[in-house]
């Protein structure tokens, strides 16, 4: 069994990092097969709730109002068409459904009665329910997490010192307040970053450092490499080197032993082979369908056909635990 440490420090994690790579896949392959079912991959669908038109200000987004993308602003969807997606999505074999808007942060208003009703209705479905809606308050959380939600995404998405180049509508600490509302409400906590955002190896160092010490790691950790969207600022970035992203992935597995590690945006561009590489060094999920959010992702079919390549299976919904609500529900069924 690995040790679960919440005291690394920039130092360690730097050396691992830096290992000579084809020894970090190794030393992450025997961490992920100490820790995890070797082969088996959690397969999330997502499905954009509310597109567009995002006061915030991230350098990467193509969601955000302030630059010029061309994507089109949708309002929040019917609750139907939601379960319709959900179900669509289930019948794939995706376990885990995730719901995103591009909100700042979450309102009390009808909007978020609204998304509680979808919460609510697709776990009916026996998914594990996800939401990425931006900051929550400890009582929006509280809210979620009776609805019946499984996990709730927000990422710290580069390291504290980096974080201002990208983002100045919010602070790091915004982000780290609202992943401890998520764990105080007993939500499991999906959180990570993107790589690609400019930042330099140190930073990315930085931003495993916060992820591995908190005070309970993240169930989650989708890394995610940034997918450049012309009229963004980052737009013209140069795609990330996949052994930096192999790099990023097995640190990760190494020092957050017991987590998810979702090889998330930007695998349009990686060959099966370039994602076998992934897999082997302890990415255990992924976002399946041909759409992300806004952005295009590999075809479901195609990710079927890598899975039937590589001997991947599909992990099943809840082999972590029931959500919070189905647990309380079951202590209270008599024996
Ligand atoms: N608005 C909410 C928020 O910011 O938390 C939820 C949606 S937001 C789109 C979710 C995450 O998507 C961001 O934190 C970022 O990590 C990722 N993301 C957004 N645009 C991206 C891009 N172009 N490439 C890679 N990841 C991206
Ligand atoms: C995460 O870390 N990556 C996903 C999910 N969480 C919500 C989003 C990726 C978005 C990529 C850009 C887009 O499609 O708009
Ligand atoms: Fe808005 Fe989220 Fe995009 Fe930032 S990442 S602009 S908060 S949708």
């Amino acid at each position: 069994m690995s040790e679960i440490r919440h005291d690394w420090t920039k130092e360690e994690i730097r050396d691992i990092y830096e290992r000579p790579l084809l020894s970090l896949v190794l030393d992450a392959a025997i961490v992920h097969k100490e820790e995890h079912v070797f082969g088996e991959v959690q397969i999330s669908s997502l499905l954009s709730i509310k597109t567009g038109g995002c006061s915030e200000d991230c350098a990467y987004c193509p969601q955000a109002a302030r630059y010029n993308t061309g994507v089109k602003v949708q309002a929040l969807m019917k609750v139907d068409d939601v379960v319709r997606s959900a179900e669509n999505a289930k019948a794939g074999g995706a376990s885990r459904f995730c719901m995103g808007a591009a909100w700042r942060e979450v309102r009390d208003n009808s909007d978020f009665d609204r998304v509680i009703d979808m919460v609510k209705a697709v776990n009916q479905l026996d998914m594990e329910v996800c939401c990425t809606l931006g900051m929550l308050t400890p009582y929006q959380a509280e809210r979620l997490a009776d609805a019946g939600l499984y996990a709730y995404n927000h990422n710290v998405d580069t390291s504290e010192e980096h974080y201002s180049e990208v983002i100045t509508t919010r602070t790091y600490d915004d982000r780290l307040n609202t992943l401890s509302n998520v764990r105080k409400a007993g939500i499991s906590v999906c959180s990570g970053g993107i790589i690609g955002l400019g930042e330099t190896d140190t930073d990315r160092v930085g931003m495993l450092l916060t992820l591995a010490n908190l005070p309970q790691h993240p169930e989650s950790v989708p890394i995610n490499t940034l997918v450049p969207v012309a009229g963004t600022p980052l737009g013209d970035n140069n795609r990330v080197p996949f052994d930096e992203l192999v790099r990023m992935i097995a640190t990760a597995r190494i020092v957050m032993p017991k987590s998810a590690v979702r090889l998330s945006a930007g695998r349009l561009s990686l060959s099966v082979s370039e994602q076998a590489m992934c897999f082997m060094a302890g990415a255990n999920s992924i976002f399946a369908g041909d759409k992300l959010l806004t952005t295009p992702n590999p075809e479901f079919n195609t990710d079927m056909d890598m899975f039937q390549t590589l001997g991947l299976k599909p992990k099943a919904a809840f082999a972590d635990g029931q959500p919070k609500n189905k647990q309380n529900a079951m202590q209270h069924e008599p024996c």
